[in-house]
């Protein structure tokens, strides 16, 4: 007996648009050449694997008509950097992630930057509206445009679904009208503070870290994790999602630098790799997980040692939330 049926669909997010580096896109190839079709195999999934998203800026971007591709024309928003090919990509991704559940697989989507969240979450909330979410990471990923000092959509996949009596971080302010994100409309999907979960965060923002006091978000800072020992804080994270389908966002940046140097925002003071796996296992072995990704591995930010250590690792913990166990 399962929950939830034993196929995963592989679907590759290659989106490096939410922050400033190239490589964050080669993040799917690199785990398919390390075997993570087999490994998933192994562990008793069928496994269906596509051709990544197409997040190349001509597909992205309205042409011309002469099949010129307008980029220059699409203008960013204050704080909203690369805004058309964020919003057009999300989109995209929405869909895909919609349809596989739809067809009753497991969606796991790999990045890519963290602003594929966009995307996944909205396509598993217009299924799943009371999904339960575990944000890895040792960011909180809940800006705005309004309060982001970056304009880094990978800093804002959260800010942008969280609703709230007063629209939470979103208030008074139409997501929707940003370029390439008309798909976030009022009907569109939001969540809910009561569904979401952090574990790992080590740097957070001044205006992140009133809206998770004032939204009273479950956090588990890495001060928690310390005090409490991440078994108790992993029982705690679960029996506040209880009776939810789980969607568990696997930021690789959560994890200590010295373990995962390649990565584009690295902080200091991370998990370590028990803590990491222990998060993964402990979620595959709730039976509750129905959907996940991974993001933020980039090979190019680091040595060659360092890069082949974070995708391996990369790989473990999917092979670990996937339901490896050691006996
Ligand atoms: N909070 C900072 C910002 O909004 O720019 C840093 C965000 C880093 C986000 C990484 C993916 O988790
Ligand atoms: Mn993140
Ligand atoms: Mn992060
Ligand atoms: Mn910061």
């Amino acid at each position: 007996y399962t929950k939830y049926p034993r196929t995963v669909s592989i679907i590759g997010a290659p989106m490096t648009y939410g922050q400033p580096y190239v490589g964050t896109g080669t993040g799917p190839n690199m785990l398919r050449e390390k075997g993570l079709r087999p490994k998933l195999t192994k562990l008793g999934w069928r496994v269906e694997d596509m051709p990544d998203l197409d997040f190349d800026p001509k597909t992205l971007l309205s042409s011309d008509g002469k099949g010129n591709t307008i980029i220059s024309s699409q203008r960013d928003p204050p704080n909203a950097k690369n805004c058309a090919l964020v919003g057009r990509g999300s989109s995209l991704l929405a869909d895909a992630v919609e349809s596989k559940l739809r067809k009753g697989f497991f969606p796991l989507i790999v990045g890519g930057d963290h602003s594929i969240g966009i995307g996944s979450l909205t396509g598993i909330l217009r299924v799943r509206p009371d999904t339960g979410i575990i944000w890895v990471d040792a960011h909180a990923d809940l800006n705005t445009p309004h309060t982001s000092s970056s304009g880094n959509f990978h800093g804002m996949p959260l800010g942008l679904l969280m609703n709230h009596p007063d629209n939470g971080p979103a208030k008074n302010f139409d997501f929707s009208t940003l370029p390439g994100f008309e798909f976030l409309d009022q009907q569109g999907p939001r969540i809910s503070p009561e569904q979401l979960v952090y574990v790992g965060l080590r740097d957070v923002d001044p205006a992140e870290r009133i809206w998770i006091q004032r939204l009273g978000i479950k956090t588990f800072t890495m001060t928690d994790i310390d005090h409490l020992g991440i078994g108790r804080v992993m029982d705690e994270a679960l029996a506040h999602l209880k009776g939810r389908p789980l969607h568990l966002s696997y930021d690789i940046d959560s994890v200590d630098p010295m373990l995962a140097p390649a990565t584009g925002t690295t902080v200091r003071g991370g998990l370590t790799y028990r803590e990491a796996h222990f998060v993964a296992e402990f979620v595959a072995q709730s039976g509750d997980l129905a959907s996940a990704e991974i993001v933020e591995v980039n090979p190019s930010l680091s040595s060659d040692d360092g890069a082949n250590e974070t995708v391996e690792l990369g790989l473990q913990l999917i092979t670990s939330f996937m339901g490896k166990s050691i006996i």
